[in-house]
């Protein structure tokens, strides 16, 4: 293992951003509250040694391997059972990371100790091999002693007699079920003699159990066991009698086996969209850390997707927020382990993989409607360090006529050159307001004995506002109002809030006790619960910092939000580094300090659609990396496939050649300025798909697998994606080529650009793509309205339309237009909105008006194109009147100058 670690502090816990750009230190004085609690600003490089617990673990662990166990322990062959356990079926009963497992200690535990033939050299931790130390199938554990019918399901009591080697074994637990819907089951196990931690995210709850759900739940008495079957084709979607059951205070596992390895979610981490099953185990537990493999980072999602046989899909969502451990084994199976709070979790049988996905927003919360410039192209860098050198990048981005996020809030640069008022002259030491008022208010998390806990972040000691209080949020929403009265900011970036921690703990260490030191600790970075971020034993308004550590960046989402409404009185723009399930309904999020490498770029595609699945649909990775120089080529490569990032920003760290376009060449700065041209000329189409996010819990950056459940070719995509259902994107990964290989689910495409046909049976294509290219197809049956860019986005701008019809076979397509004011809160809810529907059937096409409103009125129809008119038309009728037109040889049929109003029904129908 590496025995340095990076450790990169990044910007800051609280960083202003205006219209895209982060404002860092104006100039003059700060116009910054510096010193706010978890605060702003910069840093170096730290190299970090790794805990030395973890040296010390591995230089064990390495003289254990070349000695090998054998030569310390005379060879005892295992009980027959043990080795008639497949390996791909044993089920770790020695999790601890720090400790090499020995027969002595196995057998302590009364498991089967069968030393796997080698270590697993290419992985770092013994325990991500086959378990050498695994439970034998008699292993004491729960049964299930009565059931009994509820309203919503049934209840069980589950006990068993003997203490397993945890302490606070709870040996009587109740199991709940309750049908919630046809879709979606829902168990909670509890320990009815106390109350434990639960996860404080409101869920829908049912009133009446399900009449006809497509699962059945069944139980194994003894050992107890949990089996849920999909009703219409028998598919065992979850048997947790796979292996024990544990729910001691401090340790509660379950294990499942999976129908296929098909796995996705279980976020944050960086992988490919398709996890590995090969004993690859995923801990969860925010942790600021730059993006790297077999780590914790800074969100946590405990969801999964898996696929059955024959493409139908399931998902699972544990509710629960303590540190854990995914550990997933080719049986296929998975063990959830975690080290708090209750087993609280949903099954959601879909059918499809998007109606999973709908099912489990149903339960966390469907996404905001993110504001229209949210979706721009935001350029952003640390290190833009006066209100001036930004405006210069502006004016030059302006000249170079390449797009960005509106400028409402040019305020920002007023504000800072007119220099530093009385109010916002540097505090004398000791006075800060948002600090000495958070005292007076009691808003900062606080150590075990009470007092104010001090750790260290930007730019030097810093307190953390409890956000599982709502005093803070008013604190907050007042800190927030004062700033915005001196420099009118539209949107907050919320970084650093894992919380993060230069320090292990706080100023004054922690306390040494089972909270801070588990029975068990998950696989977490630098192996203890504090490291780089408070002590576990901190104390907040809701629980201890150890149940709630992770919900923090939801928290802070929720009060960020909720102030900037109050504030802007618009829809809330937020971005947040750290995540947990329904933050999507509060903020979206950006990939963390990725580096300008191919790698990073072919990864962040994974990323992206990971966080489509888990209800965050406005995410983005840092265009062109964050750290590290970046080459030309990359950001060419980059910002083409940033174009079709949901949240496209390009972020560059400090000290690092400027990335913005204009400092390229100009065959680059072309290349990139029309990437994000066509951004700007599919804003319908985002923006409509956003519209469905919010409403329905679709995905808006779609993996191809969920358009094509039934083709496996498609399920370990990950370098192509879909917008919605219809827009296959096709990037370019690699350095240095100028072609690209992509899959083409059997259906007909066409290509964005020329309308020419592609019909695929399900194959590879290799498509040309030089520099300036990114490719674009379209799928059969569907029509999408683009609009002609302008440098800035704005809804109202009176940009025409152009709609664009993809014929299948039949002469058939359909597509949808939504449509506001881009800014007011709850448009689709108040009825202040336009919605459009297009079909073309028997050379007709119709839009309909379903839902009118003003701001259609301002949006001009222009142009149509068809593409797939297999024969040359005589006439084109629009509206009954007949109309000038194009046919052209690849089966396009245009029809410009329609002059026609997005708010009029109208037809155009040609013979
Ligand atoms: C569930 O798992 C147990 C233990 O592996 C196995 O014996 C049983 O057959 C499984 N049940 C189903 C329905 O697959
Ligand atoms: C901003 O200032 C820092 C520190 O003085 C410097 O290292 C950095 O290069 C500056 N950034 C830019 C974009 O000029
Ligand atoms: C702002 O930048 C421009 C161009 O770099 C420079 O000419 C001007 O002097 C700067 N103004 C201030 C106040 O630094
Ligand atoms: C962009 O929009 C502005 C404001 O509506 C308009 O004045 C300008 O002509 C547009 N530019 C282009 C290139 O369409
Ligand atoms: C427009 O089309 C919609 C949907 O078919 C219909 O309900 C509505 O009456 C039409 N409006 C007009 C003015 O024709
Ligand atoms: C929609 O409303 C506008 C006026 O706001 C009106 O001119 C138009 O005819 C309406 N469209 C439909 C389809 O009713
Ligand atoms: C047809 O194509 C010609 C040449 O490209 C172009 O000038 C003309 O505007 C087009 N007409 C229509 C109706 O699209
Ligand atoms: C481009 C890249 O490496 N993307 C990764 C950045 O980090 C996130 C995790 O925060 C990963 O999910 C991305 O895959």
């Amino acid at each position: 293992p590496p025995l340095f670690e990076q450790l990169q502090p990044k910007r800051c816990s609280l960083s202003w951003i205006s219209c895209g750009f982060q404002v860092l230190e104006p100039e003059g004085a700060s116009l910054l509250p510096r010193q706010l609690p978890c605060s702003v600003t910069t840093g170096l490089l730290v190299i970090g040694c790794l805990l030395l617990l973890l040296c010390g673990g591995w230089l064990l662990g390495t003289m254990f391997w070349l000695h090998g166990p054998s030569s310390q322990q005379p060879h005892r062959p295992p009980p027959p059972a043990c080795g008639r356990t497949p390996e791909a079926w044993r089920f770790d009963c020695y999790p601890e990371r720090t400790v090499v497992v020995t027969r002595e200690l196995c057998e302590a535990r009364n498991c089967c100790f069968i030393p796997a033939a080698a270590p697993p050299a290419s992985k770092k931790r013994h325990q991500n091999g086959i378990p050498w130390c695994f439970y034998p199938a008699d292993f004491p554990s729960y049964s299930l002693a009565s059931l009994d019918k509820t309203l919503l399901g049934q209840k069980g009591s589950l006990v068993k007699e003997v203490k397993t080697y945890y302490p606070g074994d709870i040996l009587t637990v109740e199991v709940e079920t309750r049908y919630e819907t046809d879709s979606r089951l829902h168990v909670r196990i509890t320990d009815p003699s106390s109350s434990r931690f639960e996860v404080p995210i409101p869920v829908p709850a049912a009133t009446k159990k399900a009449e006809n759900p497509d699962y059945a739940v069944e139980f194994s008495k003894q050992p107890f066991g949990l089996i849920v079957t999909r009703r219409s084709t028998g598919t065992v979607i979850l048997n947790t009698t796979v292996a024990p059951l544990f729910y001691a205070d401090q340790f509660l596992q379950f294990s499942t086996s999976l129908p296929s390895p098909f796995i996705y979610g279980l976020g944050e981490h960086r992988s490919t969209f398709l996890h590995d099953v090969q004993w690859n185990t995923l801990t969860m537990w925010a942790r600021d850390v730059p993006p790297m493999e077999e780590t914790n980072l800074y969100g946590v999602h405990p969801f999964y997707l898996s696929m059955e046989e024959g493409g139908t899909a399931h998902g699972f969502f544990l509710l629960n927020s303590n540190a854990m451990d995914v550990a997933l084994q080719p049986a296929p199976a998975l063990t959830w382990r975690t080290i708090g709070g209750i087993l609280d979790f949903y099954v959601f049988v879909g059918p499809d993989p998007g109606s999973v996905i709908q099912q489990y927003l149903e339960v966390i919360g469907n996404p905001a409607m993110p504001i229209y410039w949210a979706l721009g192209y935001h350029l952003c860098r640390w290190g833009y360090n006066t209100s001036n050198s930004t405006w210069e990048v502006v004016k030059s981005l302006r000249n170079s006529g390449i797009p960005q996020v509106a400028f409402g809030g040019l305020n920002v640069w007023n504000a800072a050159r007119h220099g530093p008022g009385p109010a916002r002259s540097r505090p004398p030491e000791g006075s800060y307001w948002p600090f000495d008022e958070g005292l007076k208010r009691g808003v900062f998390i606080k150590d075990a004995e009470g007092k104010t806990l001090i750790g260290k972040v930007w730019p030097g000691l810093t307190a953390y506002p409890d956000f599982s209080d709502e005093v803070t949020h008013e604190w907050w929403y007042d800190n927030l109002r004062r700033f915005h009265d001196k420099v009118p900011f539209d949107g907050l970036w919320i970084d650093m809030n894992e919380p993060s921690n230069f320090l292990d703990g706080s100023t004054n260490g922690c306390p040494e006790n089972s909270i801070e030191h588990p029975p068990y600790t998950p696989g977490v970075l630098g192996d203890l619960l504090r490291a780089k971020t408070v002590c576990a034993t901190a104390q907040q308004k809701l629980s201890l910092h150890y149940n709630v550590h992770s919900l923090y960046g939801l928290m802070e989402a929720q009060a960020s939000a909720s102030a900037l409404k109050r504030i802007v009185a618009k829809r809330p723009f937020v971005i947040s580094r750290s995540t947990f399930p329904s933050q999507g309904m509060y903020s979206g999020h950006w990939l963390g300090d990725n580096r300008s490498q191919w790698k990073d770029l072919y990864t962040s595609i994974a990323g992206i659609l990971t966080f489509n699945l888990l209800g965050i649909p406005l995410v983005g990775a840092d265009i062109c990396g964050f750290s590290e120089e970046p080459q030309e080529e990359l950001c060419v490569r980059w910002t083409q496939l940033g174009a079709f990032y949901p949240f496209t920003r390009n972020h560059n760290a400090i000290d690092m050649q400027p990335q913005d376009p204009t400092a390229f060449s100009p065959l680059a700065r072309t290349a990139m300025k029309q990437a994000l041209l066509l951004r700007y000329s599919l804003f319908p189409v985002l923006y409509t798909l956003f519209h469905h996010a919010h409403l329905h819990g679709h995905t808006v950056a779609r993996p191809l697998m969920f358009e094509f459940p039934k083709d496996v070719q498609t399920y370990a995509i990950d370098k192509q994606f879909l917008w919605g259902k219809s827009l296959l994107v096709t990037p370019v990964v690699d350095p240095g080529v100028d072609q690209v290989v992509g899959y083409f689910p059997e259906s007909l495409w066409y290509d964005f650009y020329t309308g020419d046909s592609v019909r695929s049976k399900g194959e590879k294509l290799q498509l040309a793509a030089p520099l300036d290219k990114i490719n674009l197809h379209l799928r059969e049956g569907s029509v999408i309205a683009t609009q002609t860019p302008n440098l800035t986005l704005w809804v109202s701008s009176g940009q025409p339309l152009h709609l664009l019809s993809a014929l299948s076979d039949d002469g058939s397509a359909g597509g949808d237009l939504f449509w506001d004011d881009g800014e007011s809160i709850d448009t689709y809810e108040s009825e202040q909105y336009a919605y459009i529907v297009f079909n073309v059937a028997q050379k007709v096409m119709t839009s309909q008006v379903l839902h009118n409103h003003t701001e259609a009125t301002f949006i001009p129809v222009a142009s149509a194109s068809f593409y797939g008119v297999k024969e040359k038309p005589s006439q084109v009728l629009v509206n009954s009147q007949d109309a000038t037109f194009n046919y052209s040889d690849n089966q396009v049929l245009t029809v410009a100058d329609l002059g026609l109003k997005l708010s009029e029904n109208f037809t155009i129908s040609w013979s």
